[in-house]
């Protein structure tokens, strides 16, 4: 039985890593930073608690990143925990810094030390490319870097890292290099989920206002669940290196909010303003991979379309909010 390890195994891509590698018969376990708010730490993994084995830990603690990998000698391990969210890295710049860049040195130490012949899995981002577009309006792993975002910053040190400990220390080190992924679990304040709960409520009579930022950036989203099957196939590689991983295809936010409000039989006009307060000091307008290296090499592509992954997200918040609605008028009738 393979073991792997993973950290960030309560967010989005974590959850959805150990449901798939459960399935494929590996023993999971993974750290969960401590919470004050101990019920919020499993929202994404309560279901897998009897099959996976979970930890504190923080990757910022290097010591404990190495006790753990030297008692569990995974030969999987999968760097998903970081803070993930863009705007949020202008607000608390050098704790993202923190995780983002010297938590992947941290963890890499640890691995090099206590088990270096596992193989090692970085979330990079896309969002490491920043203001650069190759002619054809691409990006791919070729495209030079350049971040506008303290989180991009970080996140292209953690890129070069491991880069780096790969060629010094021959570790089988690789970087996935995500677009955007969503699904039902994504975060409450990312966007597409902040659209599809705000259009539920919308549609329900719940909400009467959706506050956006900027709605002209464009994006190429994808679903989480066929991400992480891209980075359990990057580990099953001989050799480690590193892909893109994208749709291809690229929408501005604009014309999410219009799919999912029409498809609720809604004007997203009628219901979307802008407030400055969700801007970034720096954006990144324009956003399409390139993932033919992976597609050819490891025989990846999609099984969700867009379209697809936005309308389970919409069913999923549409029945939750259905289902609060009937319990509050039961409760009215009682
Ligand atoms: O923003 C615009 C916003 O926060 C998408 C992370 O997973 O993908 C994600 O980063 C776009 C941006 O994701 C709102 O300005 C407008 O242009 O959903 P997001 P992100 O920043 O692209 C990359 C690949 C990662 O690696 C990250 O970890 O939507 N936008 N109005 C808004 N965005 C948010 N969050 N909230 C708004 O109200």
């Amino acid at each position: 039985m393979k073991k792997a390890f993973i950290t960030g195994i309560g967010g989005q891509d974590g959850s959805y890593l150990a449901e798939y590698l459960v399935e494929l018969g590996y023993e999971v376990h993974g750290i969960v930073r401590r919470n004050s708010t101990p019920e919020h730490q499993d929202t994404r993994i309560g279901h897998l608690t009897e099959k996976i084995h979970t930890y504190y830990g923080d990757l910022l603690d290097q010591g404990g990143m190495e006790r753990l990998l030297d008692n569990i000698q995974p030969d999987e391990i999968y760097n998903i925990g970081a803070q993930s969210h863009v705007r949020i890295s202008f607000d608390i710049p050098q704790f993202t810094a923190q995780t983002n860049a010297l938590g992947v040195l941290n963890i890499l130490e640890a691995y090099r030390r206590s088990c270096p012949n596992a193989k090692f899995y970085q979330a990079s981002s896309s969002e490491m490319f920043g203001l650069s577009v190759d002619d054809d309006e691409c990006q791919r792993e070729t495209t030079p870097m350049n971040p506008v975002s303290p989180y991009g910053c970080a996140k292209v040190f953690g890129y070069n890292i491991v880069r780096n400990y790969r060629r010094a220390y021959k570790l089988h080190a690789t970087n996935g290099i995500l677009f955007n992924h969503e699904s039902p679990r994504r975060g409450s304040n990312f966007v597409t989920n902040k659209v599809v709960q705000a259009a539920a409520k919308i549609k329900l009579g719940l909400q009467e206002k959706l506050e956006l930022g900027n709605i002209d950036s464009y994006r190429d989203w994808g679903h989480s669940y066929d991400y992480v099957r891209a980075m359990h196939l990057m580990l099953q590689h001989r050799s480690p290196g590193d892909w893109v991983v994208a749709t291809g295809e690229t929408r501005s936010v604009r014309e999410m909010c219009e799919y999912v409000f029409g498809r609720l039989g809604l004007d997203y006009k009628d219901y979307v303003v802008q407030n400055p307060k969700y801007m970034r000091p720096e954006e990144l307008p324009y956003l399409k991979g390139d993932s033919t290296k992976i597609r050819t090499e490891l025989g990846w592509k999609p099984k969700y379309s867009f379209e697809e992954m936005m309308d389970e997200m919409t069913d999923h918040w549409m029945t939750i909010y259905t289902d609060q609605l009937i319990l509050e008028k039961a409760k009215d009738v009682v």
